[in-house]
């Protein structure tokens, strides 16, 4: 069984060079805060690759994991160290695509990472040639994206009504709101029972432990898809809950890293939500794709806050995914008061054109302005 087409397999032996590989972390300042069972997210630091081709030629991937190890193990930090001490040190006389993909894996985890090298690669090879891996992907593609919008937790009942009034409004085709065993308030129940929207569901970042079925029976009744309810690990709870409790309907999202997991899984949930950071890249996303359409799993393209650069990528492979009703890729504006892209990522009445994400071009001064660390590696 194949889960990527002979032309995805064949682009692997594309060739590469490398003279330079730059790490350069980012700061978006936000609109506003966001608050999840994570934590609070003021800006947003990310760390982007830019891969330097032979021919002067720049690739960019971003590297979309958290700057704490709160959502996975994986950190801004942590991430510059691994490529710095143990990838780049791999990718020294690598030939093509497919010889990459071999040397990252010989790094165990740290998915975020290894896909920001690969996306990286990825775009200077569509840079110079016009088509990187998802290009040769032959499958229909949607020219218009459906979005839905990750909501975060609410202080109080008018600023959660007058969020879902303004997301209504905008056309967003989901509305998912964050929620955590603290967050159990009257306020929250009363608004989404009254909320009209048809497509809710709601996200708790794997906040519930074995002591909070109670809390979680209040969200639970509702019958909505439940994302990530128990931390990485714990899926065992579910069943537990489950005793006394109805069914879940459950979609994960940090519990599956790899294959070998949603296959573990696979008759236990939903939906998918598929990072492609998290899932470890392009090749690893185009392969757990293959998967769940054999398997009838419902996926789509989660976020990660991502600047310009990792949007408009999520957003190229959420347009592969004509079956799904919304993907987590918001316009840039709701989150950032400045962003990297040349033209920003907007959204007309809850879907994204391609012609906002197919080509994305960098807008270097403001990737200057928002530049706070830069390291350059070569051999
Ligand atoms: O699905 O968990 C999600 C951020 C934006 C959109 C959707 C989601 C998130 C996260 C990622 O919660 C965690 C984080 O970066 O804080
Ligand atoms: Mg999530």
């Amino acid at each position: 069984m194949s889960l990527v087409p002979q032309v995805v397999a064949n682009f692997l032996q594309t060739p590469i060079t490398l003279s330079k590989l730059e790490l350069v972390v980012i700061d978006l300042p936000q609109v506003k805060p966001f608050y999840s069972a994570i934590g609070v997210r003021h800006s947003r630091k990310a760390l982007i690759v830019k891969w330097h081709t032979a021919q002067g030629i720049v690739g960019y991937g971003e590297c979309s994991c958290r700057p704490d190890p709160f959502y996975s193990h994986e950190f801004v930090d942590g991430a510059i160290s691994v490529i710095g001490s143990y990838i780049f040190p791999l990718l020294k006389d690598m030939s093509t695509y497919g010889d990459v993909l071999k040397g990252l894996s010989k790094v165990r985890g740290w998915n975020f990472t290894k896909a920001a090298v690969e996306m990286a690669m990825n775009d200077a090879i569509r840079r110079s040639s016009g088509a990187g891996i998802l290009d040769v992907w032959e499958r229909e593609r949607l020219q218009k994206v459906p979005v839905g919008i990750s909501m975060g937790l609410f202080a109080d009942e008018a600023a959660m009504k007058k969020s879902i009034e303004e997301a209504t409004q905008e056309g967003y085709q989901r509305l998912k709101f964050k929620m955590s065993p603290g967050y159990a308030h009257p306020f929250v129940f009363r608004t989404i029972d009254e909320c009209k929207h048809p497509n809710i569901s709601f996200d708790a970042n794997g906040s519930f432990g074995g002591n909070d079925f109670e809390k979680l029976s209040l969200f639970g009744h509702f019958g909505y898809i439940i994302e990530q309810p128990f931390a990485p690990g714990s899926y065992y709870l579910k069943e537990e809950y489950e005793f006394d409790n109805p069914k879940l309907k459950v979609c994960l999202d940090e519990e599956v890293e790899t294959l070998g997991q949603l296959i573990e899984y696979k008759d236990q949930i939903e939906e998918l939500n598929i990072k492609p950071g998290r899932v470890g890249g392009l090749f690893n996303t185009i392969e757990m794709i293959g998967y769940c359409q054999q398997n009838s799993i419902t996926a789509w393209i989660g976020g990660m806050f991502e600047t310009g650069i990792g949007r408009a990528q999520n957003l190229q492979i959420a347009s592969f995914l004509v079956g799904a009703k919304a993907h987590d890729q918001s316009p840039s504006n709701r989150y950032f008061t400045k962003d990297v892209l040349q033209t920003p990522i907007e959204m007309q009445y809850g879907f994204i054109d391609d012609a906002y994400f197919m080509n994305p071009q960098i807008d270097e001064v403001a990737f200057q302005e928002l530049t706070v660390k830069s390291v350059s590696l070569e051999h």
